[in-house]
């Protein structure tokens, strides 16, 4: 109990906004009998990316998480997940990114998962990219799992200078491994990776409006030479 007391705290301040601190998600500590194989219900469950609202300064993707197995809300063992580990990298195609910050408040998953983020590259810079990022939770009751269902584990907040596409192309393996999801018998299994490009930042007009916005220009460089050629002759 003391023990997974002390790792909601250190989730707890990993949660704060202040990114990139170097603790490292050691599942292996809270699950003593961690045992690595496969997912042992249904079909394979599913770690995606898909893309949240984008403006002209933030773009947003989420992290989320399907599966089919089945968790009983009492306290009998069962398939539900009590803990997710997954190490992402991300690219963008410009400069001037930064990862502001990491929203748990609109995850669909039990109010009693702690949940926490590592920026394990670049000394934990949120503006170096290609990133390395851990998103990590546990459920504070390790028999009070979560599914079947598809969930919302967590949000990425970018801020954005120029038209820009995020990608999280792939996880990256760091040293529990590779993307790792727990059941509520310490049963550790890799899920299936689906990887997105998310797009937003300010709007550039296109080719076509560029010509309409020069038209428009010779336009009324056509109709100030008209009205002064008009009042100079007036004159004369
Ligand atoms: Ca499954
Ligand atoms: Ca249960």
């Amino acid at each position: 109990m003391r023990r997974r007391l002390v790792f909601l705290v250190i989730f707890g301040l990993l949660a704060l906004p202040i990114l990139g601190q170097a603790e490292e998600f050691d599942l292996e500590t809270y699950f003593p009998d961690l045992t690595l194989g496969y997912d042992p219900e249904g079909d394979l469950d599913t770690v995606y990316v898909a893309c949240g609202t984008s403006s002209a300064t933030e773009i947003t993707l989420q992290i989320r998480m399907k599966t089919d197995n089945d968790a009983v809300s009492d306290f009998s063992h069962d398939n539900g997940i009590v803990a997710f580990y997954i190490p992402i990298v991300i690219t963008t195609d410009a400069p001037g990114v930064i990862l502001d910050s990491v929203d748990f408040s609109g995850s669909n998953l039990s109010p009693y998962f702690g949940t926490g983020v590592n920026i394990v590259s670049g000394g934990g810079n949120p503006s170096i990219f290609p990133m390395q990022l851990i998103v990590g939770g546990i459920a504070s009751n390790l028999t009070g799992g979560v599914g079947p269902g598809d969930f919302l584990l967590a949000s990425l907040i970018f801020t954005v200078s120029e038209p820009t596409t995020i990608c999280v192309p792939a996880p990256f393996s760091y040293y529990l491994g590779d993307l790792l999801l727990v059941t509520e018998f310490a049963n550790g299994y890799t899920p299936a990776f689906v990887s997105a490009c998310c797009s937003g930042g300010p709007v550039v007009p296109t080719l076509t409006e560029w010509g309409l916005i020069f038209f428009g220009f010779l336009l009324l460089i056509g109709l100030v030479w008209y009205v002064r050629n008009r009042r100079v002759a007036a004159r004369v």
